[in-house]
């Protein structure tokens, strides 16, 4: 029988040639990867308690490799055939992401590895947009959007016969692996050849930016990558001095002692060159870098805490300002992991530690964890966020799009229309998160909790 090689590492070497590629189409990633490696030496420097616990993590290894990336896709075959290529990669769709809400005709999920191990050996994740087309006010635009897309194939040949191979045999081969990850990249690969002319690029962009960018190309170019940072304050101050304009604010949470959910920053897109279908030269500004530093995810308590403080806090036009702002408002969200794991606000994962396993028949399920924690039983951990957020998602659509774009007619959200372009549900990452904090609970022989309502 002929040895498969594991989604995980398919997975690996795609994020990998992925960021190669990635660099050498947007220099500026280059530089922006350097800016991020150089702070998080700086950091562990300073901090050589963190540096040791990454180390015991097992962390240190992939601390400078990207986190997620992002695409976005015109019709319901291709976030189909993006789902079965992604699968191969241990990636499933989690979450459904409404854009509209801030404008943008798009709804999204995020295709990431889903259980502790798959996670733990390499956590890449793409954002995967699809175009809804019903935005499109214009309807004989609409049409011809509509049309363009049709003729289209993102995937190459290759790239699905080793799809239908997959599925008849189960795997693949270390040969087909890496025909597969070469094959795939081309559907994320940019193409300056446009499919459109000129005129109609100007049409479709006037209707929304974002419409240019997914209807007027042959493929669907990522449009940015992500490596992780232990200081995106730092990252943000220092990216003038390495000559990459940032986006205004910082999108999320504000700093805390122990981090929630997700921060996220980018600098803006750079102007490409087009050719359009006429062979008049043109430029497309689309594809930018961003970095992220994720803490612990939360609970549906703690997300409506959250959602409510944001909304709060609002936006201010400079980072200082809009920090300031968050800090304030979340001022009601505890900060200790005591608090933030007894009232349920955020999910964690228990271990046994060897006092706890030598006494494991004392324990009982009802016990209560922080007693077990402070008889020196078990451990708690905070379980890291691995998911997007609406809002902040939303600020780096808009920051990529310029200051002209303009917020629109919403369309509702439509999980169900998603589901079915994708040919599945979304899971739902607090149930992903529930189960792992109850898988670790059993494992210490103390009662599950259900905190999903
Ligand atoms: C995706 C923007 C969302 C994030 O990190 O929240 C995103 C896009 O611009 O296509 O990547
Ligand atoms: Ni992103």
């Amino acid at each position: 029988m002929a040895e498969y090689v594991s989604a995980d590492e398919i997975r690996e070497m795609f994020a990998q040639a992925m960021s190669l590629m990635y660099q050498q189409e947007v220099p500026q990633y280059g530089t922006l990867l350097d800016l991020v490696a150089d702070v998080n030496i700086g950091v562990l420097e300073k901090h050589p308690m963190l540096l040791e616990q990454l180390t015991n993590d097992g962390e240190i290894g992939r601390l400078n490799i990207e986190r997620h990336g992002a695409i976005r896709v015109g019709t319901p075959e291709e976030l189909a055939g993006l789902r079965k290529i992604f699968a191969i990669m241990g990636m499933y769709p989690v979450g459904y992401y409404d854009l509209s809400v801030a404008g943008i005709p798009v709804h999204s999920t995020a295709f990431r590895p889903t259980e502790d191990a798959a996670l733990a050996r390499n956590p890449f994740r793409v954002f995967t947009s699809l175009l809804r087309p019903e935005l499109i006010e214009d309807i004989p635009l609409r049409k011809q959007a509509l049309q363009i897309l049709a003729k289209r194939s993102i995937f190459t040949p290759v790239c699905r016969e080793l799809v239908d191979i997959h599925a008849q045999q189960g795997g693949l081969t270390a040969p087909q692996a890496q025909s597969f990850v070469r094959e795939a990249l081309e559907t994320f690969r940019w193409r300056q050849q446009a499919c459109v002319d000129a005129q109609t690029y100007q049409a479709l962009h006037n209707a929304h930016r974002l419409v240019a960018d997914i209807v007027s190309f042959p493929g669907c170019h990522i449009n940015h990558l992500t490596p992780r940072t232990l200081d995106i304050d730092r990252v943000q101050a220092l990216m003038p001095e390495y000559g990459v304009t940032p986006k205004n604010v910082i999108e999320g949470p504000p700093r805390r002692l122990h981090p929630i959910l997700l921060r996220q920053t980018s600098f803006r897109a750079l102007e490409e060159k087009v050719v359009f279908a006429e062979g008049a030269q043109g430029a497309h500004t689309a594809r930018f870098g961003e970095i992220e530093q994720r803490g612990v995810a939360l609970t549906p308590k703690g997300r409506r805490l959250y959602d409510t403080l944001l909304a709060e806090a609002g936006v201010a036009a400079d980072n200082f300002a809009h920090q300031n702002r968050l800090r304030n408002a979340f001022a009601r969200f505890p900060d200790d992991e005591t608090t933030l794991r007894q009232s349920g606000l955020a999910w964690y994962r228990y271990r046994l530690l060897p006092a706890g396993d030598a006494n494991r028949q004392a324990i009982k399920p009802d016990d209560s964890p922080q007693a077990l924690i402070e008889r020196g039983w078990i451990a708690a951990s905070p379980v890291t966020y691995e998911d997007f957020l609406p809002v902040s998602a939303a600020g780096i659509f808009q920051s990529n799009l310029g200051a002209e774009t303009q917020v629109r007619e919403q369309g509702h959200a439509s999980q169900q229309a998603f589901e079915a372009a994708l040919g599945c549900a979304v899971k739902d990452p607090f149930v992903l998160y529930q189960e792992t904090e109850n898988r670790s609970r059993r494992q210490c022989g103390l009662a599950t909790v259900n905190r999903l309502t």
